[in-house]
Order: structure tokens, then C-alpha cells, then sequence
């Protein structure tokens, strides 16, 4: 079944590997692994890559090419299906592409050859079972990323759809020369500055009947010269593991919108439903939604004590 695949690397003498915007670690993992995996089994081909660029790209490895690459080259598509997340829309240059996801949403790519497995936890996972059953080398560097891209899309291997397949899939990358503990102590390490943030919106928590929460308006972020994002979904998370907070939110005016995020999140209780009631959704123990006002707020947080009393 993935024979296919493997011809057409045969066949093309450049490969350029794309991955959806703004990267995870999981679109990096994907894209460096399948460019390593390429590069060990056939070292004279020129292969790319290509993309938006941020932390993850730990070694700023995307390459600048230009658009007269595209015309006789292979493109694979990863860690995403949908064409307006694609990094990079000089794919629609390329002679053939390949998509490899594992998203559960149908793809809107045309003319593409497609592969997604909605039970793989990763594209990593997908791309390393893939090359696997091709019999690929798989050197270091390529075994590192993919282990990379599993270790965060699985919340360090603790949401997985397949427990059994992803740590079959963690293993045999071990076995390649993954490195692990390194990476480990660069995903938990932060800036001090970063570090200064966190402990600052932490002393302003709420904490009320077993929920804690934060409202940040526009003062609280320029007085700290932060942006909306690093507050909406950095912080989102800074009440977890407390044992007697259930649910926790965090409230953050955006100023392009003037409207007011809401990211919720729980141990174990769903969450989902009262999202949706305020037209957002999600998942059930993570999700949110975009409210009108603080006062709107408020009444979400009406909305979640009475969800902790049933
Ligand atoms: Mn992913």
C-alpha cells in the first residue's frame, strides 16, 4: 500500500517537503525526519525544505529555494490535509504531491496522492511506520525528529489514540538512536523572562469552588509588554494539577477583535458542552470560546460552578 510512495521518491531526483503553518514540533518532526530518512537511502537526491520558521526548527534547518524548483519536483504535504494551513502554496508548482496526515478532517487538496490515518497519534508516528514497512534506514537524525514530533502531539505520550502502536512506533525509533533525554530537558526548559511571566499571572489566579480563573484585560498586558497570544494560550494552562481545582479558565481581551478568548480546560470532567453553549468548541477537556465582554465571562464561570455541584 505504500509501495506507491516509495516509487515516487525513486522517481523524482528533487523532493521539496512542506508542513502546515506556524509548525509544532510534530510538522518540523515530520518534515526533518522524512528529509534525513530521504538523505540516508538516497544521498545523491537534492531534497528541501521549506516553511515558516520558529522554535521548534530547533536548527533552522528550512531551506530558501526558488519557484523554478517546483516545475520537475515531487512535493510531500505533512501533518496537515486542508489546502489554506499549507505553509508555503508553491506546492501547486510541483510536477506530483503527497499528503501524509493524520488529522480525522477530510482533505481539500486536489490532485494529490493522500494518506491519512486518523489512528496514528503523530504524523510522526504515521511517517515512521510507513518507512518502516518500506525498509528504510533509519539514521539518527531522522529517528531523533520523529521521536520529537511523538513525544509533544502526544502531550509526552499521554493522549495517544493507539497507546500499543505509538509506543511500538517510540521503540523502534529508539532502537535507531533517538535521542531522548536531551530533548526532554530542552522541551522543559524556558527563558527566565518567560519564566517571570508565568509566576506573575499566577499570583493574580482566582481561585473559587473548586475553579480557578484569570481575567486579563489590556492594562495587565501592557503593563507587562506582552501580547495576546503569549497570555490567551501561554497561561491557559498555569492552574492544572491542583488538586482541588477541577476546571480552570483563562479570560484575555484581544485588541484586533475587541472581543474577549476564553480557554478552558479540566481534569476528567467535560467541559466541551458549556463551551458550545457560548458558541465555542473543542475538546472535552480542553476547549474555548470567543466571548463579548468580561461580563459574559463572568457568566461562563456561573455556567462551570454549577457543572462542579451536579
Ligand atoms: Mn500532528
Amino acid at each position: 500500500m505504500y509501495k506507491l510512495i516509495d516509487k515516487k521518491i525513486r522517481k523524482y531526483e528533487r523532493i521539496i517537503i512542506h508542513r502546515h503553518k506556524n509548525p509544532d514540533m510534530d510538522a518540523i518532526g515530520s518534515q526533518a525526519g522524512l528529509y534525513y530518512l530521504i538523505k540516508e537511502n538516497f544521498p545523491k537526491k537534492e531534497v528541501y525544505m521549506v516553511g515558516d520558521s520558529n522554535k521548534f526548527d530547533m536548527e533552522n534547518l528550512m531551506h530558501d529555494i526558488p519557484d523554478s524548483y517546483y516545475k520537475d519536483a515531487l512535493v510531500f504535504i505533512l501533518d496537515v490535509a486542508v489546502k489554506e494551513m499549507v505553509c508555503d502554496e508553491r506546492y501547486l508548482l510541483a510536477k506530483e504531491v503527497i499528503v501524509i496526515d493524520h488529522h480525522a478532517n477530510p482533505s481539500d487538496i486536489e490532485d494529490c496522492i493522500l494518506f491519512v490515518d486518523p489512528e496514528s497519534s503523530s504524523a510522526t508516528q504515521y511517517i515512521t511506520e510507513i518507512f518502516k514497512s518500506l525498509n528504510y534506514k533509519f539514521n539518527k537524525e531522522a529517528a531523533s525528529y520523529l521521536f520529537y514530533g511523538m513525544v509533544t502531539d502526544t502531550g509526552r505520550f499521554k493522549w495517544m489514540r493507539k497507546a500499543e502502536t505509538a509506543f511500538a512506533a517510540a521503540s523502534f525509533l529508539a532502537s535507531k538512536g533517538a535521542v531522548i533525554e536531551p530533548f526532554y530537558n530542552w522541551l522543559y526548559t524556558e527563558s527566565l523572562e518567560n519564566r517571570k511571566i508565568k509566576t506573575f499571572f499566577e499570583a493574580r489566579l482566582v481561585y473559587e469552588e473548586g475553579i480557578a480563573y484569570l481575567k486579563n484585560d489590556q492594562d495587565v498586558l501592557d503593563e507587562l509588554g506582552v501580547d495576546f497570544f503569549t497570555v490567551s494560550r501561554g497561561m491557559a494552562n498555569l492552574a492544572s494539577g491542583i488538586e482541588e481545582i477541577k476546571i480552570w479558565l483563562n479570560f484575555t481581551y484581544n485588541k484586533e477583535t475587541d472581543k474577549v478568548m476564553g480557554e478552558f480546560r479540566s481534569r476528567d470532567i467535560n467541559i466541551v458542552e458549556v463551551a458550545k453553549k457560548f458558541g465555542g468548541g473543542g475538546h472535552v477537556y480542553a476547549c474555548g470560546a470567543t466571548l463579548k465582554d468580561f461580563a459574559e465571562a463572568d457568566l461562563v464561570i456561573e455556567e462551570y460552578k454549577k457543572l462542579l455541584k451536579e
